[in-house]
This record gives structure tokens, C-alpha cells and sequence, in this order.
């Protein structure tokens, strides 16, 4: 792969699953670096195409939508349009943003394995597989659960164990569990296609191991390194589901391609896509040895697209590898891992909705702290922080004060400038290094790195200004003064085209308050070149404030949510059970509860919860059987004063007619307790109301 300098760029970014909208854990980890490094690229003249399309295959797709009570088709809609509208909405320039039911990608997929099957490029096999009676259904990949064979966490998938990144085959769980029924499956024999991939490690050896220890990242480097050395194992390319694509052999009824196989196509069928409606070749971005392939991942998704995928890819024999896949590790919320099930996110298309006008804020918070060398966490207070005090207090005051002045003291017009001083002339050499400083953290895939050093541009012109302090200067040397502006400006240019791979609605802006809108030729390149960024003479626009300070009862109101999320997951997870319906007031006066005192009790025989007791209602005694046998001894509680729902219709237990239902609890440790007014001077027959 060329090294130096490519004919152009194929950029990947993982296709989302369909299953839930994006959150910020999706956008740290993929597609704000995946945007960056795209922007950035255009930006200096490059050919981009930047794919990606959401992933409507796999188990979890007619999962959730059972779980949503929709048809899987309908699930895949209504995500696939509420994914694409948000990446839009937040400014995620892909060039085509397909999806994996689209015909182009069935095409696509089916005619990739095809070439593989006629190739003899896989191994046909039958095997017993784990299968779940009940719901007549064979169990891979989320359809079962177990325990991870390498870590031992419990509720390792039937594809992956969650807890130590492991790729698993659903026969390695130790004590599988069916997830649709909770079985335990039992095993049956089934037919599949398998791609060897012990066939391919000397190829993974030679150019992974070998060829990308330098230049890939030392947590993607180290997993694909374990990996090879634990040995590689054929793996299954196929399912037996009815969702996905068809598996097209003759044979292969019920059968479709297996999700992470038919997915990695669809970056193609998105480049095939989008190079149709443009009238280019797609095979240059795919198979042109001048290409330069990137994919940008989460850390969950190593293997698949540096051991299995380039397998593929080297098994269809004419499509180029990546270059590199800068995968980011995870990133938490408030301390707590991100979970689409347990609703612990903040939900893009929410955030656009409560902060309009904001993306940019978003997009450095997570820049400014991506998860690019270890798991990190999202705060909202670091969100306000990094707001209040490095957009708006540096980048934001820095543009706004020398435009306002520009404005004060030049009607607007860019000053032609006297003499320059030496502070004059270091400041402006200095402008001249970011494009390269910045380019350096960019070509390896240094996002943080390099939001920070954006941000050192803006604090040279912040301080710049406040060195020369042209508010003081100008009563006594006005002529001084047009060249303090002059230079404040140059800053103010190049943060404008610089900015644009980080901040695109900031840098839009700021270009129109520069008025370089027209200026066409003005670019990251050429910056250098030029001797002028801002030209004098030029006159500029109206000041507008790029950022708005973040308040504390924002932040509370957002803090405030989590709570109420948290709350909910624990009342779930904890045996409290949820608030039954609302009942009017009328309801509630039907029950007529009274006090009473237990006169005799004695234990069901041949029973192990239920006691019979004869109870002094107040207007009768009257016989109850309780199912309390387990948690009281009968002499215990003759003579205790009891709650009695009285107007409850008599029900017989075991040939016994029970009149009426003592009211209990649980206490603490899960023992049966009475309610129990536990005055003496209270009359049996007390109305409780
Ligand atoms: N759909 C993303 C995930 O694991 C998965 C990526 C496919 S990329 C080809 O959430
Ligand atoms: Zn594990």
C-alpha cells in the first residue's frame, strides 16, 4: 500500500445496527473521527468516498422487534430513517449512506459469496448446532447466552463475550441458555459453509504482524495479535434464520448469510451506490492499489475487519486490504457503560432536539476526550466545562473581540497594515505551522491531539490580543493599531478553513463573518501560500457569537434524566414491583378493611403455606385461610390485632371457605409480615380508610 501519497481515499465508518438510534457512545468511537478525517481530507483536495448505511441483518433485528411489537421491516424503517436524519442533522458527511436491504447490497453480498463458494474457497460442513425445541429454532450468535469459555463472565452471546472481546462460536458457551425461551438447547445437526481461516495466517502473520506494527494502534495491533496466535479456527458464514439474505445455493433452503458476513459488503454496495448516482467507478475505490482503504470501528468490531473481512477480501482475490483501522475503545456515560437496553445514553437525535444549533459543542466535547487510547467517560459537567471555557471563553471571544474592533475602528474593513514588529512577525510565522501540526495529529488518526492543538491556534490569537491590547493603544497610536487588527485577523482566517474539519457549522459561520464565502481558492493547502488571509481592504460581516455560554440548570436538567433513567433501572432490577393502574376514589371506597384479632390458629394439614384462623372481625367471627404458614407459628399469633379485607368475595381453599384476606407484607429479608395497627385501644371492626 502506498505510503506516500494515495490516488484517493475509500473511508469506512461501521453500519449501525438498525436496532436503536445513534448515541454518543457511537459517535466518540466512529463517526465524529470518521467525519474529521473525511473533512479534513477534502479539505486538502483529496478524493474521498466516505460510505456508510445501516445494518439490517442479524438476530437482533427480529429480536428487538418482538420485543417492540413490530414486524422487522417496520424496526428497520423507522431506525434506518431516525439514524440517517440525526448523522445528517449533526453534520456527518458521508458521501452515500446505504442500507443492508437495499437490492444493490443483496446483489453485491450474494454475488461475493458465490465467487467464494465456485472457488472452493469454503468448507461445507454439518455439524450439530444448539438448538431450542420450543421456539423450533436453531440458536447462534444473540439468540443464546453462557458462559465465556476464556473468562468465565455468564452472560457471554453465542458470537462474542461483551466482557473480554472474545469472538465465540455458540457451541463454546459453557451452559447455554436459549434467549427465547430460556431453555436449554439441545444439539441437531444442520448444514453450513465455513470460511477456513486457519488458511489465511500466514497471510494475517505477514501483513498485520509484520507489515502494520508501527502504523496501527496498539489496542487494535494487540487484539488481532492474540488472535492469530490462539490459532484461527474455520467460521461459519451462514445461519439458519429467516432474516438476512438468502444463502444463494441450491441446497440452502432456510438459510441466510451470516450478519457479519453480508455487513463488511455493504461498505462495497455503498461505494457501488454511490458511484452510480455519480457517474464514477466504484471498482477504483475498491480495488485500485493506490487507493488508500480506512475503517473506522469501535473496539468491539477488531476482528471482524482485520482478521475476517480482509480474509474475505483476500479470498476474492482482486480487492485491496485496509491501509488502517484506527478503532476506538468505548466510551462511558457519568461513570456507567453506554446501554441501548438500559436507556444509560445521551441519544443524538435527542441532543439536537435540547441543544439546537449545538452540534459543534458535541462534536469537540468528544473529540476534545475520545476514547482513542482507553475507555474515558462523558460527564456533562466536562460538556459544560469545555464549553464555557474553551469554546466560548477562548476560540469564541478570541474571534469576537477582533472582529468587533475591526468593526470599531476600521468600519469593518480589513486595515492595511504599517510596519510589522518582530511580536507581529513571530505570530504570523507561527499561523503558518498549524496546517502541518495539525495535518501530523490527523495522519494518525490523533483526533484529540489535534482538537487540542486547533484550539492552541485560537489561544495564540487570544493571547496575541491581549499582549498588544489595541483598546489601550489606540488613543495613542491609531497607525499601531491597523496592525495589531491585521495580524488578529490572519489568526481569525486560519482558524476558519482549520477549524472545519472539527467545527463545520462554526467554520461556516465564521467564514461568512470574514466574508471569505466567494473566496474559493482559500483552503488548507494553500493557506500557506498565501501572503494575505485576510486581505485588506476586504470588508467583513456583522459580529455573531460562534458560542453561547451553557448554564447550570442546563446541565442539572440533563443530570436530572439520568437520575430519573437510574431510578428506573433499579426499581426494575429490584423486586419492587411498578404502580398498578390508577383506581378512582369510588374504587377505593368498595374495599372495606377492617381491624380485627386472630382467635385461633392452626396449620392446614398436608399443606405447606396454608393456616386456617378464625378471626374477630368486629361483626363477626369469621374463618380465613392465609398462605402464611411458612413465616409464623400458629400459638405466635392467636391474640395478634390484624388488617382485614372483609368485603372480599369467599373463595374456597382446599375444601375450606376463606371470608376475608388478612393484609401482609414482605419485610426486609423476605419474610411475611402483617399490617398491623398496632394499637391496643383500637376496636375490632375499625374501618381503615
Ligand atoms: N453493525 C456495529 C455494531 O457492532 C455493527 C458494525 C457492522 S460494520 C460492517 O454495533
Ligand atoms: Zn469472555
Amino acid at each position: 500500500m502506498s505510503k506516500t501519497s494515495p490516488a484517493r481515499y475509500t473511508i469506512t465508518a461501521a453500519l449501525p445496527y438498525t436496532n436503536g438510534p445513534i448515541h454518543i457512545g457511537h459517535l466518540a468511537g466512529v463517526y465524529v473521527p470518521a467525519d474529521i478525517y473525511a473533512r479534513y481530507l477534502r479539505g486538502t483536495g483529496q478524493d474521498v468516498a466516505f460510505v456508510c448505511g445501516s445494518d439490517e441483518h442479524g438476530v437482533a433485528i427480529p429480536m428487538k422487534a418482538k420485543k417492540e411489537g413490530v414486524s422487522p421491516q417496520e424496526l428497520i424503517d423507522k431506525y434506518h430513517h431516525i439514524i440517517k436524519k440525526s448523522f445528517q442533522e449533526f453534520g456527518i458527511t458521508f458521501d452515500n449512506y446505504s442500507r443492508t436491504s437495499a437490492k444493490i447490497h443483496h446483489e453485491t453480498a450474494s454475488g461475493f459469496f458465490k465467487k467464494l463458494y465456485e472457488q472452493g474457497d469454503f468448507i461445507e460442513e454439518t455439524t450439530a448446532q444448539l438448538f431450542d425445541a420450543e421456539a423450533n429454532q436453531f440458536l447462534a450468535d444473540r439468540f443464546v447466552v453462557g458462559t465465556c469459555p476464556k473468562c468465565g463472565y455468564e452472560e457471554a452471546y453465542g458470537d462474542q463475550c461483551e466482557n473480554c472481546g472474545s469472538s465465540l462460536n455458540a457451541t463454546d458457551l459453557i451452559n447455554p441458555k436459549s434467549v427465547l425461551t430460556g431453555a436449554v438447547p439441545s444439539m441437531k445437526e444442520t448444514k453450513h459453509w465455513f470460511l477456513p481461516l486457519n488458511r489465511y495466517e500466514d497471510f494475517l502473520r505477514s501483513w498485520i504482524l509484520e507489515g502494520h506494527k508501527k502504523d496501527w494502534k496498539p489496542n487494535v495491533y494487540g487484539q488481532c495479535k492474540s488472535w492469530i496466535e490462539d490459532g484461527l479456527k474455520p467460521r461459519a458464514v451462514t445461519r439458519d434464520l429467516d432474516w438476512g439474505i438468502p444463502v444463494p445455493l441450491k441446497d440452502a433452503e432456510g438459510k441466510v448469510l451470516y450478519v457479519w458476513f453480508d455487513a463488511p459488503i455493504g461498505y462495497i454496495s455503498s461505494t457501488k451506490e454511490w458511484a452510480e448516482r455519480e457517474g464514477l467507478d466504484w471498482q477504483s475505490y475498491w480495488k485500485s492499489s493506490d487507493t488508500k482503504l480506512v475503517h473506522f470501528i469501535g473496539k468491539d468490531n477488531i476482528v471482524f475487519h482485520c482478521i475476517i473481512f480482509p480474509s474475505m477480501l483476500k479470498a476474492h482475490g482482486d480487492y485491496i486490504l485496509p491501509d488502517n483501522v484506527p478503532a476506538n475503545e468505548f466510551l462511558n456515560l457519568e461513570g456507567q457503560k453506554l446501554s441501548t437496553s438500559k436507556n444509560w445514553a445521551v441519544w443524538l437525535h435527542e441532543y439536537l432536539e435540547e441543544f439546537p444549533d449545538m452540534q459543534d459543542v458535541l462534536r469537540y466535547t468528544l473529540t476534545a476526550n475520545a476514547p482513542e487510547t482507553k475507555d474515558n467517560d462523558f460527564t456533562w459537567k466536562d460538556y459544560q466545562a469545555r464549553n464555557n471555557n474553551e469554546l466560548v471563553a477562548i476560540f469564541g471571544n478570541f474571534i469576537n473581540r477582533v472582529v468587533v474592533l475591526t468593526h470599531k475602528y476600521f468600519e469593518g474593513r480589513v486595515p492595511q497594515y504599517g510596519s510589522l514588529n518582530e511580536h507581529d512577525l513571530a505570530t504570523l510565522s507561527e499561523i503558518k505551522k498549524y496546517p502541518d501540526i495539525l495535518a501530523d495529529s490527523l495522519e494518525r488518526y490523533r483526533f484529540r491531539e489535534a482538537s487540542q492543538e486547533l484550539m492552541n491556534l485560537a489561544r495564540l490569537g487570544n493571547k496575541y490580543l491581549a499582549d498588544e491590547e489595541p483598546w489601550k493603544v489606540i488613543k495613542e497610536d491609531p497607525e499601531r493599531v491597523k496592525s495589531i487588527i491585521y495580524v488578529g485577523l490572519q489568526v481569525a482566517v486560519a482558524l476558519s478553513v482549520l477549524s472545519e474539519p472539527f467545527l463545520p457549522f462554526t467554520s461556516e459561520k465564521l467564514k461568512d463573518m470574514l466574508a471569505l464565502k466567494a473566496d474559493d481558492k482559500l483552503s488548507w493547502t494553500t493557506l500557506n501560500a498565501r501572503k494575505s488571509l485576510a486581505k485588506p481592504g476586504q470588508q467583513l460581516n456583522k459580529a455573531t457569537l460562534l458560542f453561547r455560554k451553557i448554564e447550570d440548570k442546563e446541565i442539572q436538567k440533563q443530570l436530572d434524566k439520568l437520575a430519573a433513567t437510574k431510578k428506573a433501572n433499579e426499581l426494575e432490577k429490584s423486586d419492587i414491583m411498578a404502580q398498578k393502574e390508577t383506581i378512582s376514589f369510588e374504587d377505593f371506597t368498595k374495599m372495606d378493611m377492617r381491624v380485627g384479632t386472630v382467635l385461633e390458629a392452626s396449620k392446614m394439614p398436608k399443606t405447606k403455606k396454608l393456616m386456617v384462623l378464625k378471626v374477630d372481625t368486629g361483626l363477626d367471627t369469621r374463618t380465613i385461610v392465609s398462605g402464611i404458614a411458612e413465616d409464623f407459628e400458629a400459638d405466635d399469633i392467636i391474640g395478634k390485632k390484624v388488617t382485614v379485607l372483609v368485603n372480599l368475595a369467599p373463595r374456597p381453599l382446599r375444601g375450606v371457605e376463606s371470608q376475608g384476606m388478612i393484609l401482609m407484607t414482605e419485610n426486609a429479608e423476605g419474610k411475611l409480615v402483617f399490617l398491623n395497627p398496632d394499637e391496643t385501644n383500637v376496636t375490632n371492626g375499625s374501618v381503615i380508610s
